[in-house]
C-alpha cells in the first residue's frame, strides 16, 4: 500500500497520461500541441461493400442515448490561442443531437470525480450510475463511448487473434494495479448494460493498428473504426477483429454566417461569440474516432419515429 499521499501523486500523474491517451487519443483537434498525435498520411481502401450490413431500425422510436463523456473541463482549442473553447464531450454531443434531432440524450460527466481518481475509475462511475437509473426503471437505448484505453499488441496478441485471448488480457487486468483493475471494471459494466439491452458503442481509439482498445473486449459491444472523408480508413484507427463497424471519424471545419460547422451540414456547431478568438485560426479539421461513434449511431437510428 503506497502512503497516502505517494499514491494520489501517482493518480495524478496517471490521470494526465491516460487522458492524453484516451481522450487526445479518440478524438484529437488538428494542432501543433504535442498532446495529439500527428495523422499519418497513408490510406488503406477500404472495402466498403465488405462491411456488416447497417442495422435498418425504420420503424424504431427514437433512441434515448446516454454520452458518457467529459463536459465540465473545457480541453479543445479550436481556434488556436491557446484557450480551450469547449469540452471533448460537448462536441461529441453535438453530433448526435444535430443528428438525431429526436432523440433524447443525457450527459453522464466524468469529471464530476475529478481530480485525484484514474480516469478507468472516472468513466466507471458513470457506467455505474448509468445501470443504477436503469435499475430504478429509467430506459436507455444507447450508449456512446468516445474514449478508449489503448494496450499495445504484443508477439502473442495479434490483431487477428485477440479474439481468443480475450479472457486473459480482462483477467490479467482485473488481477493487475489500481489502474488495470478500473479498466477491467469498466469492461464488466459495459457488459452488464449488454445484458440490459442497451447497444453500446465505442470509439475504436486512435493509436493505429498496432494498439487496441481495452473497452472493445467488453462482449456485445460495437467498436467503431474511423474512416477519412474520402471513406477510406484512417490510418489512426484502430484496426482489429473487434472493429466491426467503420465510420466517418474526419470533418472538415469551415465558418457559416454566424459560426463554424464541424459535423459537415454548413449548420453553426458553436457560435463566434463562444470561441475565445472568434473562430479566427480555425483548425481545419477533428478527426477520431470519438466522432465515428455518434456517426454511426446516427446512421443506424437516422429514420428513428418522435
Ligand atoms: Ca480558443
Ligand atoms: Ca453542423
Amino acid at each position: 500500500m503506497l502512503p497516502i499521499r505517494a499514491h494520489l501523486i501517482k493518480a495524478a500523474i496517471r490521470y494526465a497520461g491516460t487522458t492524453a491517451l484516451a481522450v487526445g487519443a479518440v478524438c484529437a483537434v488538428k494542432t501543433t500541441n504535442p498532446i495529439f498525435a500527428q495523422r499519418p498520411t497513408v490510406n488503406d481502401i477500404v472495402k466498403l461493400h465488405a462491411q456488416p450490413p447497417v442495422e435498418e431500425l425504420p420503424n424504431t422510436k427514437c433512441p434515448r442515448i446516454a454520452v458518457i463523456d467529459n463536459f465540465i473541463r473545457k480541453n479543445k482549442d479550436l481556434d488556436q490561442d491557446g484557450i480551450h473553447d469547449t469540452t471533448h464531450g460537448d462536441i461529441v454531443f453535438r453530433f448526435l443531437e444535430e443528428g438525431l434531432p429526436n432523440a433524447d440524450i443525457a450527459k453522464f460527466d466524468i469529471d464530476e470525480d475529478l481530480p485525484f481518481l484514474s480516469y478507468a475509475e472516472r468513466v466507471g462511475r458513470q457506467l455505474e450510475k448509468l445501470i443504477k437509473l436503469i435499475e430504478k426503471g429509467e430506459k436507455f437505448d444507447v450508449v456512446n463511448l468516445s474514449f478508449s484505453f489503448n494496450r499495445k499488441f504484443t508477439n502473442d496478441i495479434t490483431p487477428d487473434n485477440i479474439l481468443s485471448h480475450r479472457n486473459a488480457i480482462i483477467s490479467q487486468l482485473a488481477k493487475g494495479d489500481y489502474f488495470m483493475r478500473g479498466e477491467a471494471r469498466c469492461v464488466t459494466l459495459i457488459e452488464k448494460l449488454h445484458k440490459m439491452g442497451v447497444k453500446v458503442y465505442i470509439g475504436a481509439g486512435n493509436a493505429g493498428k498496432g494498439e487496441y482498445n481495452v473497452l472493445s473486449l467488453a462482449q456485445g459491444t460495437i467498436t467503431v473504426g474511423g474512416l477519412n472523408e474520402d471513406g477510406t480508413k484512417a490510418d489512426f484507427s484502430a484496426d482489429n477483429t473487434y472493429v466491426t463497424r467503420w465510420n466517418q471519424s474526419v470533418f472538415s471545419i469551415t465558418k457559416t454566417e454566424n459560426g463554424i460547422d464541424f459535423t459537415g451540414n454548413d449548420i453553426a456547431d458553436m457560435l463566434y461569440e463562444d470561441l475565445s478568438a472568434a473562430g479566427e485560426n480555425l483548425v481545419k479539421e477533428l478527426f477520431g474516432t470519438s466522432f465515428a461513434a455518434p456517426t454511426a449511431i446516427i446512421e443506424d437510428f437516422k429514420n428513428c419515429a418522435p
